[in-house]
């Protein structure tokens, strides 16, 4: 049953995603296009502290150049994990490590390195020289030697300055975040939640709130940062996925344990999922948006049917099928950067689910199976209002 029809709603629908897809293109040269933003440039990747105020600490995000409100010491923690990008072990080893009085953590083997840091950085925190050359390990880290062996590490200057002010996750151990600080192009680790806030007031600079005022402000709720959900709303499971549980226990859904999931303040029903750093059509990778939405009066699922026709679509395939025993259809299109499958859930008469996969073009197959084993782990409970 193909029941196309042109209204408004469809309409209106159908431009929203052609939307979202150019927003999520167009984001990486929004910086080029906004004026008047010298002072964010000069300030870029740098932490702030309201010196006229309490200190509150901002952090200018260098890639949209927007101030982001670090908060509370757990929260400002969760917000930088969620701007950080991931970086191997090898390449984190080519940015020199700061030495940083950390004070209150534990130094077991009284080496110079924290216990807390040797963990990240592999070395022993009972032996102050792990790789028994002579040298301590902390004499080795803060020099640029590797204390797991007899070399010096070449420093890479390039990479450095390329990730100044950046936030730095070790995505090969368990998360552990570094932030480059652009004046000095050294790497300090953030520990807990606490040590990380501390750092920031340690290393951050002063600023009026005149000046502050000049650089737009972006405030993410905590409750939206990826630790904060992992934490209160999902669950692991013994098979690599995680099951995300809506709050008003809604709908849930199993995703790759190793994605980022997050909400956006503007968006309150939609969560997204991503295993990109930043541009998933750069770095060939994906976003999966669930998205829960409700209509005035009754409506059925085939109404939303919507043709997109023009030069920008290359290929559309759409099929009927049902997702926890409720209808559904899905529709793919191939556009000249990205692929995008979405599948469009009737919960009950009035309320809707959209699922929808956007990946780049040159790589999208192994998503459609994450995508396609998503849709299938679905359970979706009958809304109440
Ligand atoms: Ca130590
Ligand atoms: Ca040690
Ligand atoms: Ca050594
Ligand atoms: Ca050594």
């Amino acid at each position: 049953m193909i029941n196309r029809i042109f209204n408004r709603t469809n309409l209106k629908f159908n431009i929203l995603l052609a939307l979202f897809i150019l927003a999520l293109i167009s984001l990486k040269w929004s910086d080029a296009i906004m004026a008047d933003n010298t002072l964010a440039q000069k300030l870029k990747g740098k932490i702030l502290l309201q010196v006229e105020e309490n200190g509150e600490a901002w952090y200018v995000f260098p890639a949209d150049l927007k101030r982001y409100y670090l908060g509370r010491p757990a929260d400002a923690l969760n917000l930088m994990k969620d701007l950080g990008l991931g970086i191997t072990n090898a390449d984190l080893a080519k940015i020199s490590a700061a030495k940083f009085d950390y004070a209150n953590l534990e130094d077991s083997d009284n080496d110079g390195l924290p216990d807390l840091i040797e963990n990240a950085l592999k070395t022993d925190p009972r032996k102050t020289d792990s790789d028994g050359d002579g040298h301590n390990d902390g004499e080795e880290i803060y020099n640029d030697y590797n204390p797991l062996g007899n070399n010096k590490i070449a420093i890479d200057k390039t990479l450095s300055k390329n990730l100044a002010g950046q936030i730095l996750i070790q995505i090969e151990s368990a998360g552990e975040a570094w932030y480059v600080n652009p004046d000095n192009l050294k790497r300090y680790y953030l520990g807990r939640p606490i040590d990380a806030l501390n750092l920031m007031k340690k290393i951050g600079l002063g600023i009026t709130n005149e000046n502050l005022a000049k650089i737009d402000k972006l405030i993410v709720k905590p409750e939206n940062t990826n630790d904060y959900i992992v934490k209160n709303y999902t669950s692991a499971k013994t098979d690599g996925t995680r099951i995300y549980q809506e709050p008003n226990n809604l709908y849930s859904f199993a995703y790759p344990n190793n994605w980022k999931i997050k909400k956006f303040d503007a968006s309150p029903d939609e969560v997204q999922l991503s295993d990109a750093n930043r541009d998933f059509i750069e770095e060939e990778k994906a976003v999966i948006t669930i998205h829960k939405f409700s209509t005035a009066s009754s409506t059925e699922v085939g109404q939303f049917k919507i043709a997109v026709s023009g030069s920008q679509v290359m290929k559309k395939q759409e099929k009927d099928f049902e997702v926890a025993n409720k209808p559904a259809f899905e529709t793919s299109y191939l556009y000249p950067l990205a692929f995008q499958k979405t599948a469009l859930i009737q919960i009950d008469d009035k309320n809707f689910l959209r699922v929808s996969l956007t990946a780049s073009k040159n790589n999208y197959s192994g998503y459609e199976t994450i995508y396609d084993a998503l849709i299938k782990s679905f359970d979706i409970k009958s809304s109440t209002n």
